[in-house]
């Protein structure tokens, strides 16, 4: 029998609340299993503390495979948390329903339009937006971005769909409601707003002014590793509630949100629920992404040619974990002073979440999506290792490593897929070419800021790290380097 209603779950596992007995407050684009495990899960917590309207419409943008699992379970799923306290498990209740806007927009518009929307979250991946992160705006050339510039009333992509539904609510005499993104971008209320706003001013001026004096876009810092849900993660819900989760997923018991306390519509209490208010989110937001992204990144390139499939086997070979610890360093030594943090204690606390043996966090699902992060997870870094004098061979070691992932190399490793929006590009620059000539195509692309592109030291490193990894076996490259 398939989970459709709490009756069936133990009670011990139940939500602190009836989830029946509240409305819904959030509409959340992107119905990934981080959302799962991460808004969703602090929601239902503050739910269960404080109540309120804060139940979500959970919205998948481009496959149907999550809402076609929640949906027939009345939005219900069972999260298993591990860690080194153990396993904990509960059914969440915060997800009120779940829909796909794929080639039907008009159901999530409306909801995002209702009055009783007070908020809209995202996490739809980097790429997923169509940014022009230089200059604070969109991109019109993503393809989601032309789409919906062409045809702004239908629209696919999440710009067109924020400023449509606002759009409704502007016309209709509604108050906006609070943009929330919950993406592994620098300043992301901030990167939004710049897009949301320029996206609107090529169709509508006056739509784009209001947005820009009425709507708020607070910047956010969300953690918790999740990895995709296994049929082992769906045989273990089974057996912990009784029937059968296919919405089910596992995380670990982890779990940080840092907001900016920017709500003027209201917000669940999400403090109830362990979330830090704070008026810098920016630092705490450069400190994971460098820190804990950037290293993910590197051990990422470097783990899956040196034969590791998951961030755990990463950090159980010795040597290669010593890169990792390296890592951490180089980039908690950039960060600027943030008051009641200790980067020296963050970085030994992420080794032992990457170490968590109950995790299996694939090293090619990081590896994705690489021109959307290294950016701000590894080139930022570098400008202000520069500017304190700091070492960056860490940082060149993880430039080399993502330069080798784009070449397709096979000489240690079997053929994979290059995954990533600008494959074809990367492709194109990198395949079967030359060490020297792979670093002079990248220094000249967009995702290399201008004054890295300048610093011929450091692409002289890369240029010498990457000529090793493009003929020798990672895991030999990886062994003289833990040694220096
Ligand atoms: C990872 C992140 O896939 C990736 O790129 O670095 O998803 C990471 O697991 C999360 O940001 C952790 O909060």
């Amino acid at each position: 029998m398939r989970l459709t209603s709490l009756d069936q779950v133990p009670e011990a596992l139940r939500p602190g609340y009836d989830p029946q007995a509240h409305g819904v407050g959030i509409v959340h684009l992107g119905l990934g299993a981080f959302h799962k495990a991460h808004q969703a899960a602090l929601t239902d917590l503050a739910l269960a503390a404080a109540g309120g309207d804060w139940r979500i419409l959970g919205v998948s943008l481009r496959s149907p495979k999550a809402s076609d699992e929640l949906h027939p379970q009345n939005g219900l799923f069972t999260l298993i948390a591990k860690g080194a306290e153990g396993t904990e498990a509960r059914v969440i209740g915060a997800i009120a329903d779940a829909i796909c806007s794929a080639g039907n927009p008009e159901p999530a518009l409306a909801a995002m339009a209702a009055e009783g929307t007070k908020i809209v979250s995202l996490t739809v991946t980097e790429k997923a937006y169509g940014l022009d992160r230089a200059a604070h705006g969109c991109d019109p050339a993503h393809p989601a971005v032309a789409a919906d510039l062409a045809n702004p009333a239908a629209p696919q992509g999440v710009l067109g769909l924020l400023t449509e539904a606002l759009r409704r609510r502007r016309a209709a005499g509604l108050a906006p409601f609070t943009v929330l993104c919950c993406d592994n971008l620098p300043e992301n209320g901030v990167l939004l707003r710049g897009a949301v706003v320029d996206f609107a001013r090529r169709i509508d001026p006056a739509l784009s002014e209001w947005i820009a004096a009425e709507v708020a876009f607070p910047s956010t810092m969300v953690d918790r590793i999740t990895p995709a849900a296994t049929p082992a993660t769906l045989a273990e819900a089974q057996a912990l509630i009784g029937c059968e989760d296919l919405a089910a997923i596992e995380t670990e018991s982890f779990c940080q949100w840092v907001i900016e306390d920017n709500f003027p519509q209201g917000r669940p209490a999400w403090e109830k629920a362990g979330a830090i208010f704070t008026d810098n989110v920016t630092a705490f937001e450069m400190m994971k992404l460098r820190m804990l992204n950037g290293s993910h990144s590197m051990l990422a390139y470097v783990g899956f040619h040196a034969g590791a499939t998951y961030v755990r086997d990463v950090m159980g070979c010795a040597p290669l974990a010593r890169l990792v610890r390296r890592h951490l360093t180089a980039a908690a030594a950039t960060l600027p002073e943030i008051p009641g943090i200790e980067p020296a204690a963050y970085a030994v606390a992420l080794a032992r979440r990457f170490e968590n043996p109950e995790i299996a966090h694939e090293t090619f699902q990081i590896a994705m999506d690489g021109s959307e992060k290294m950016p701000q997870r590894v080139f930022s870094a570098v400008a202000d290792a520069r500017a304190k004098g700091i070492d960056c061979r860490a940082f060149t070691f993880a430039t080399a490593a993502w330069a080798r992932h784009l070449s397709g190399a096979t000489h240690d490793c079997a053929a994979y897929e290059l995954r990533d929006p600008r494959a074809g590009e990367l492709r194109a620059l990198a395949q079967g070419r030359e060490a020297d000539e792979i670093v002079a195509a990248l220094r000249k692309t967009a995702f290399v800021p201008a004054a890295l592109a300048a610093d011929d030291a450091y692409w002289d490193e890369v240029t010498k790290l990457l000529a090793e990894m493009l003929f020798e076996p990672m895991r030999d490259v990886i062994a003289r380097e833990a040694a220096v």
